[in-house]
């Protein structure tokens, strides 16, 4: 595979500052090295350039935080995405908090009918700043994707909406607000949540998730917030949620998607390397997208 990495230095969507470091963290860990032994070709394009966070006194907005610096960086890497995918390559997005799934999914999803999305999170990340309880952006992505929010939001890349509620898996959920509740169910939105993985076991999660996209899109993008594993497997996250996915359940998924072969992009967001423990987050990143791209065990 022909695979583009972007780095994507973002913690403007959230307030707890070293998230930026994501894409350093994930490049130390190798990201690079790991998939050319999987003999892909890799382009590392660097980082997206990220503006500055409003002052306390200039906030405009507290139900939108550093909304102006959010979306501009979405217009940017919306065009870096879209030129990627444009000449044929995979795009590889490292966050970075989840704010920046809004411009890769601006990117990507004009290149497609009917793209489909996995979101792999605690969260939901369904908030309009109605709805929202903090103000922070990471917690709209989904949501703006769909056409809800402020149109600074929704319109990145010049339309609206980038998703349909039918084309959205959402696994690992453990921490959905009450206004997410009512959107998952108002849209009928796809959704395992800890719940259901512990029923049903990651394998068929995974199958049913596999089985339902491909007969319904013609590309899946993969979200993936390492908030969705448990805290003991990743703890450099900013919203840890105790009771998450593993690190085996994360594996097996990952090798699953590469074996269907449906992802055509993906991201892996919210590594702060300031909360982590010698890096171990970055690690297991790499460690999935080893798998994701079709790493074996013999
Ligand atoms: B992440 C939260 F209220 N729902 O909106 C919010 F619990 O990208 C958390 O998934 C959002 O890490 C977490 O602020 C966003 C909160
Ligand atoms: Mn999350
Ligand atoms: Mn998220
Ligand atoms: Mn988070």
């Amino acid at each position: 595979m022909n695979i583009s990495i972007i780095g994507v230095p973002m913690d403007l969507g959230q307030t707890r500052r070293g998230v930026d470091m994501g894409p350093s963290a994930i490049r130390y860990a190798g990201v690079v090295e790991r998939l050319e032994s999987l003999n892909h070709d890799i382009e590392d394009l660097g980082d997206i350039q990220i503006g500055r966070a409003e002052r306390v006194q200039d906030v405009t907005n507290p139900k939108l935080r550093n909304l102006k610096a959010v979306a501009e960086a979405n217009e940017k890497l919306a065009s870096a995405v879209d030129e990627v995918v444009t000449r044929g390559r995979f795009p590889l997005v490292l966050g970075g908090d989840h704010s920046i799934a809004i411009g890769t999914l601006a990117g990507v999803a004009q290149h497609y009918k009917n793209l489909g999305v996995i979101w792999y999170d605690a969260h939901g990340d369904l908030n309009t700043e109605e709805t929202s309880p903090s103000g922070n952006i990471h917690g709209m992505p989904l949501a703006a994707s769909l056409g809800l929010g402020h149109p600074a939001l929704t319109m990145i890349g010049g339309y609206s909406p980038k998703l349909k509620p039918e084309n959205i898996v959402i696994i690992g959920a453990r921490a959905l607000d009450e206004g997410e509740k009512q959107l998952i169910k108002e849209k009928g939105i796809k959704i395992y949540t800890m719940h259901e993985v512990d029923r049903l076991g990651m394998t068929k999660v995974m199958e049913e998730t596999i089985a339902y996209l491909k007969e319904r899109t013609d590309g899946v993008h993969l979200s993936l917030d390492l908030d969705g594993l448990d805290p003991h497997d990743a703890p450099g996250v900013g919203t840890p949620v105790i009771g998450g996915l593993t690190y085996r359940e994360s594996h097996l998924a990952m090798e699953m998607l590469a074996e269907a072969q449906i992802i055509t992009s993906a991201e892996f967001v919210e590594v702060n390397p300031i909360l982590d423990e010698r890096n171990k987050t970055a690690a297991t990143a790499v460690a999935l997208m080893g798998s994701l791209f079709g790493e074996k065990l013999v």
